[in-house]
């Protein structure tokens, strides 16, 4: 491609509504642009990354037995209803009604589609175990689309969805899946994590996130440094240490005392007033689940888990009560909300229960409890692992220690049972010809977002660093001696000769000063970048750099191509071991 003749228009200044460095350089270097909140166009560099990251999931899942198919955007209600999701999603789900006044939604996933295509197309055990997948827009009403292509209301994704006759064949797919998307993410060059996950509201018991680590992540994981467990903070069990299980002879426990505490709102404030630390402390905190106001127990120094919260009520929105919300639902005095006594529901950290003479607020303004003592004093509606893992806290496998890291989620496995399967009757004979609900799996890789994760973990202060599956172009040709008849046949024949070796380059034949060149291909991030100027016109040599690290080696112009060549087979070849 010429970049005289391409549509790509860089520029210089940062826009002002990109927060986010992946969002700012697709902006900045022409890749996309707004058209609404949420909606992208992809320019034709853009494009070229999103093609390059669709071709090889296409591989690799072809690799794996996959079959791809393409089923509509659009889909109708009452499969929605049948499956009991349609009035499960609240705005999110883009609902709307044809000239027929029938009800629609524009597709956020196809489980429901596709389990209504399995259910007509699938009969007998001899035809599982199936993969179906697609590549396709995605449409989910964000209440806030941020972060350009991370976050967008429309989005690329391929998901596949797994059909199997049990659900140990189905451990198999799932198994199968999570290689193919180890594949998939070591060939794009980025470095990522699978974790275990929390399955969420789409059912099924088992789940993997995959990361690519970027400090800029929203997603936080937690590895051990000496095996290999690896989880997403919202799953990661926190064991309580061996001590904490020792118990103390009910001498030792102090009476429940209430004491004046004036103007100690906060568990810093009581714990400095009583001359206790934090962790002496019951911090009690009011959270909607399900609208319903429930009492969270966690020690003084610890923050509560609101994905571990909300599985162990088992509700589907658990957020945490504004202060006079707090107070309007429950009439407690916030500040001086405490187990004792409470008068709703209370569930707690199992951690609290390993609590001795602890403080807790006394229901009371302006007063606390001491020597509380959890089972005597209190009794919660349930006890769990409610709080969020800390590098503090041991590996829940091999007790190694932990460390946190940001990530950015670009693909989800999920082991989906037969929630949909059952509930829309997809069913098949098995060798007794007796009818059995098949076992599904379902796997997402958000196409559109790992572009712009590539980008928020390869970057530098002159823009993109393209990893070099992903680039738009391999290569880019800069010719700096335009005026010059003999540069330009040069690079021509350059540009034709790589070509000819299947490479994708892009030649900078435009009538722009050196510098403004140097800086485009840094910023649109062409991983090797080839100069032919004024020393190939005194010594028939060209510069070549990569982009990555800057280094640069000058090549006899004959052997050129084919040495730039072999650089780009050869590191392609190294990712797709
Ligand atoms: C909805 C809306 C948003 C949603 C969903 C449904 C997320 C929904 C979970 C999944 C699970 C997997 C197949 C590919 C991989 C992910 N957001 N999920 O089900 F109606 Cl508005 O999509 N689906």
């Amino acid at each position: 491609m010429r970049y005289s003749q391409m549509l790509i228009r860089t520029a210089k200044e940062v826009p002002a509504e990109a927060e986010v460095i992946s969002h700012q350089l697709l902006l900045r270097a022409g890749c996309i642009r707004k058209l609404t909140s949420g909606l992208y166009t992809y320019l034709p560099l853009g494009l070229a990354a999103l093609k390059k990251m669709e071709a090889i999931v296409r591989e690799e899942m072809n690799r794996a037995g996959a079959q791809e198919l393409l089923m509509p955007m659009v889909q109708p209600a009452d499969l929605w209803e049948e499956s009991g999701r349609w009035t499960q999603y609240g705005p999110e789900l883009l609902r709307f009604q044809d000239r027929h006044n029938r009800d629609y939604c524009l597709g956020p996933t196809h489980e429901e589609v596709i389990t209504d295509i399995a259910r007509r197309e699938l009969h007998s055990y001899r035809q599982l175990p199936v993969n179906l997948y697609q590549i396709q827009t995605k449409f989910r009403d964000e209440i806030r689309p941020r972060f350009g292509l991370m976050r967008g209301r429309e989005f690329l994704m391929k998901d596949a969805y797994s059909f199997d006759v049990s659900d140990e064949a189905a451990s198999q797919s799932y198994q199968t899946m999570h290689n193919a998307y180890t594949r998939i993410f070591q060939r794009c060059g980025l470095e990522f994590r699978a974790v275990e996950a929390d399955s969420g509201s789409i059912g099924g018991s088992f789940s993997h996130e995959f990361m690519v680590l970027a400090e800029t992540g929203e997603d936080t994981l937690v590895t051990c440094r000496e095996c290999e467990y690896a989880a997403n903070v919202e799953k990661a069990k926190v064991v309580l240490p061996d001590t904490a299980s020792k118990t103390v002879p009910a001498t030792e426990l102090n009476d429940c005392t209430k004491v004046e505490t004036p103007g100690t709102k906060t568990v810093d404030r009581v714990a400095e007033f009583l001359q206790v630390t934090a962790k002496d402390v019951i911090k009690t905190m009011i959270y909607l689940a399900d609208d319903e106001p429930v009492a969270v127990l966690v020690r003084g120094d610890r923050e509560v888990q609101s994905v571990k919260l909300k599985k162990l009520l088992d509700a589907n929105e658990v957020e945490l009560a504004e202060n006079d919300t707090a107070w309007k639902l429950t009439k407690l005095p916030v500040g001086y909300i405490g187990p004792v006594n409470i008068p709703i529901k209370m569930v707690a950290d199992q951690e609290v229960m390993t609590m001795i003479n602890a403080v807790a607020g006394a229901n009371e303004k302006g007063h606390h409890l001491t020597g509380v003592n959890p089972g005597r004093d209190f009794s919660p509606a349930a006890v769990g692992d409610l709080r969020q893992i800390t590098e503090m806290d041991c590996c829940p496998v091999c007790k190694g220690s932990l460390e946190l890291t940001e990530g950015i989620e670009v693909g989800h496995i999920f082991k989906l049972g037969t929630k949909y399967s059952e509930a829309m009757h997809a069913v098949y004979q098995d060798q007794e010809g007796k009818e059995q609900t098949m076992v599904m799996g379902c796997y997402g890789i958000g196409i559109s977002r790992v572009v712009a994760a590539a980008i928020e973990q390869n970057h530098d202060e002159n823009g993109i660093i393209f990893p070099l599956p992903l680039a738009p172009f391999q290569v880019i040709i800069l010719n700096l001696g335009i005026k010059n008849d003999e540069t330009c046949a040069a690079t021509e024949k350059l540009y034709q000769d790589l070509r000819g070796a299947g490479l994708d380059v892009l030649l900078d034949d435009r009538d722009e000063r050196p510098g403004s060149k140097f800086k485009d291909a840094d910023l649109i991030g062409i991983p090797y970048r080839i100069t032919v100027g004024k020393t190939w016109e005194k010594e028939g040599k060209v510069e070549v750099r990569t982009r990555r690290d800057g280094s640069t080696s000058l090549l006899a112009y004959e052997q050129a191509a084919s040495t730039i060549a072999t650089m780009v087979q050869d590191e392609l070849a190294a990712l797709n071991q």
